[in-house]
């Protein structure tokens, strides 16, 4: 059973329906977003993350409210924000008045109280395979954000001491789950040494290998021919590193094949790209032209396969 949350915001508490904490470029919330799809909610209105008038609070029959946290302008490194998530990190779910974090157990909990497609197999053993998958994903995170940061989004994202000192002074009333703390100050100082860098990007890459002999037996899905949980977590990690310029089709031909079947999905259309059309060619033209240039994502990943 997912946790229930008992969060310090009275936000969460105020909210009818379904109302989705998100950001439209996050792998975490594009992988609920598409559970969301697959349950065949769609995405309702927008509301400012932390509207409660009377009509902001009110549901939508069939459809999910759309209150987007934005991590460009910092909104999840709010008081706000962090009295809703402790670890200041999207997405988190609200039903009801009831909140729900942590993209796994969200998911698990849309599986549960929706129709539409079945997420988690009911047999024990694929169950257990799928969670595996599933867990295996949720580690690698972390590589994921290390490898976005360093090759992807760059000064970009680096914070500022003020922004620093506030975060940690946010994250001491929480809790930190995440390890943004530690994350930023090394990322934003430049202490991280290069090594651990190419060292997540080739625990994704061993992983991207192994998914991509699992699936040389002509499977459609991850787990089996049909679509489930672990497709939502895998197949955002693709579209992330797609977006940095990783050359999947190159190395992990069957897992490339994959990730098409899992793109055409319209929930991957709607609820997934819908509003994510404009970053995503941004980044990837950003990662074009530094292909051109031979510097970048791709070099790094065939180092590792040379
Ligand atoms: N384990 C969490 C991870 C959530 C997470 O790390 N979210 C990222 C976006 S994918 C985030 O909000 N990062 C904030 C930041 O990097 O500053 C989950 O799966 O829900």
């Amino acid at each position: 059973m997912p946790k229930i949350e008992q969060p310090a915001s009275p936000i969460p508490a105020a909210l009818q329906g379904l109302h989705l904490f998100h950001f439209d470029g996050a792998p975490c919330a594009q992988r609920v977003r598409f559970a969301l799809g697959e349950k065949g909610l769609s995405r309702g209105r927008e509301e400012k993350f932390d509207s409660v008038t009377p009509a902001a609070v009110k549901g939508e029959p069939g459809r999910w409210v759309s209150r987007v946290v934005s991590l460009v302008k910092k909104d999840h490194m709010t008081a706000a924000y962090a009295q809703i998530h402790p670890n200041m990190v999207v997405p988190a779910l609200v039903h009801e008045g009831t909140l729900y974090l942590e993209s796994m157990d969200i998911i698990e909990y849309l599986d549960n109280a929706f129709g539409g497609t079945p997420l988690i197999p009911t047999a024990a053993e694929l169950r257990s395979a799928t969670m595996q998958r599933v867990e295996q994903a949720k580690v690698l995170h972390r590589s994921i954000r290390y490898v976005t940061f360093h090759w992807g989004l760059g000064r970009l994202a680096m914070l500022k001491p003020r922004e620093r000192q506030h975060l940690a002074a946010l994250a001491e009333q929480g809790s930190d789950g995440e390890g943004l703390v530690s994350f930023y100050d090394g990322y934003s100082t430049g202490t991280i040494p290069d090594s651990v860098y190419t060292d997540h990007l080739a625990q994704l890459y061993a992983a991207f290998q192994d998914l991509n002999s699992q699936l040389g037996d002509g499977r459609k899905f991850l787990m089996s021919d049909d679509v489930t949980i672990a497709d939502a977590f895998w197949s955002m990690k693709i579209l992330r590193l797609l977006e940095c310029g990783y050359p999947v089709e190159a190395h992990h031909p069957n897992l490339y094949a994959w990730y098409q079947r899992v793109y055409q999905r319209p929930s991957f259309q709607h609820e997934v790209m819908g509003r994510n059309r404009l970053t995503n060619c941004l980044f990837r033209s950003k990662a074009g032209i530094e292909r051109l240039l031979g510097k970048g994502l791709k070099p790094a990943v065939d180092a590792l396969a040379a």
